[in-house]
């Protein structure tokens, strides 16, 4: 029996963080054996918001770079720039016309990336068309591989679930005998789903946010993550208990973390801290971030940007066939070719 497929991706928009890892990335490594696995740099989305061409290329490659480091195996899953595949855009042109605007304005992410501040004069940048059309290049993606999974962060399940909307609408309006798109599935794992910004934990770790205090980046040095850590927002009860309180949502973020990667619960990890103070934690805990991310560290920097480039001219050839004949298919049953 055939594989089935997951499909996912990352904007190289900045630094990538745990939140990405955690959310996205380590589950990609998790089931790459059970899937066709096809992994992509999602340059396309990141110009949503202003981008510098030429750290844009090279944080490309440097996204690229942390999937095969995070334990991605080039030679099982296809690694790719999404700008190397036309179709991409394509396919998004052809689900625009099935896509009601109503459906758009109402994206939480849309919401919240519209209302940036610019942060020199405190004006709102004006908002470009990509980032209102972000999701259907999202289903694009996705369906143009008839991808089953989607293994992302919960932050993007809105997106997955106008995929399928927009899967369910174009098989209903345009298939013959058989349906043209596979509607995707949603992964998320518990723990790693929603990663909380350190400084402030009712916000999610994001790496366009400003603070970098905010966020633990996967190539940061031991010495600032453990500063991160140190300041990270908590509460004034000095308490270690693991609750859903509001007030306790720091602390739970903190604990959510270390039990990821120690695979202790977030409950006996606060057990076993509950007669000692948040500084015991988060020191602990930060010392235990240090020597998880050094494996990735090591393996990225062991990596060169011609194999990176390498990959992408691989990957492209190899992909090029599929989605031409999937575009092909669907250009069929509108009445375009
Ligand atoms: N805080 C998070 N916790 C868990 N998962 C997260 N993801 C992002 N933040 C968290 C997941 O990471 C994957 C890649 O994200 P993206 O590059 O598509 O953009 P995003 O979701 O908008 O993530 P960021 O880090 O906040 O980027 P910017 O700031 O550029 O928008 C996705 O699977 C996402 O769910």
């Amino acid at each position: 029996m055939s594989k089935q497929t997951f499909f996912s991706g990352v904007q190289p928009s900045g630094n990538l963080h745990i939140g990405n890892y955690f959310g996205a990335i380590k589950n990609w490594v998790d089931i790459q054996e059970e899937y066709n696995a096809i992994c992509c740099v999602v340059n396309l989305h990141a110009i949503t918001v202003p981008q510098n061409p030429e750290e844009l290329n090279q944080k490309t490659i440097e996204v690229a770079k942390l999937y095969i480091a995070a334990g991605l195996d080039p030679a099982k899953v296809t690694i790719f720039r999404q700008s190397d595949i036309p179709q991409h855009t394509e396919l998004m042109w052809l689900l625009n016309t099935i896509t009601k605007t109503g459906e758009l304005f109402k994206m939480t992410q849309f919401k919240d990336k519209s209302g940036i501040q610019n942060s020199e004069d405190n004006t709102k940048i004006s908002i470009g068309a990509g980032l209102l059309n972000y999701p259907i290049l999202m289903a694009a993606d996705i369906l143009l591989y008839d991808a089953n999974l989607v293994p992302v962060g919960e932050d993007q399940t809105q997106h997955i679930e106008i995929t399928r909307t927009l899967a369910r609408r174009f098989n209903k309006k345009f298939s013959k005998e058989e349906d043209v798109f596979t509607i995707p599935n949603i992964y998320t794992s518990p723990a790693g789903k929603k990663i909380m910004a350190l400084d402030n934990p009712l916000k999610k770790m994001s790496k366009s946010a400003e603070a970098v205090n905010s966020r633990i980046e996967i190539l940061d040095e031991p010495e600032v993550i453990k500063k991160k850590i140190m300041k990270a927002t908590t509460d004034s009860e000095n308490k270690i208990y693991y609750s859903d309180k509001p007030e306790k949502a720091g602390l739970r973020n903190l604990l959510n973390i270390f039990s990821i990667i120690t695979d202790a619960t977030p409950e006996q990890i606060a057990e076993n801290y509950q007669d000692k103070g948040y500084g015991d934690l988060k020191k602990d805990l930060a010392e235990a971030m240090v020597s998880y991310l050094q494996p990735i560290q090591d393996k990225f920097n062991s990596i060169s940007d011609e194999e990176i480039l390498n990959i992408f001219i691989q990957s492209k050839s190899t992909l090029l066939p599929q989605t031409q004949a999937k575009i092909t298919q669907v250009k069929k049953v509108m009445g375009l070719e």
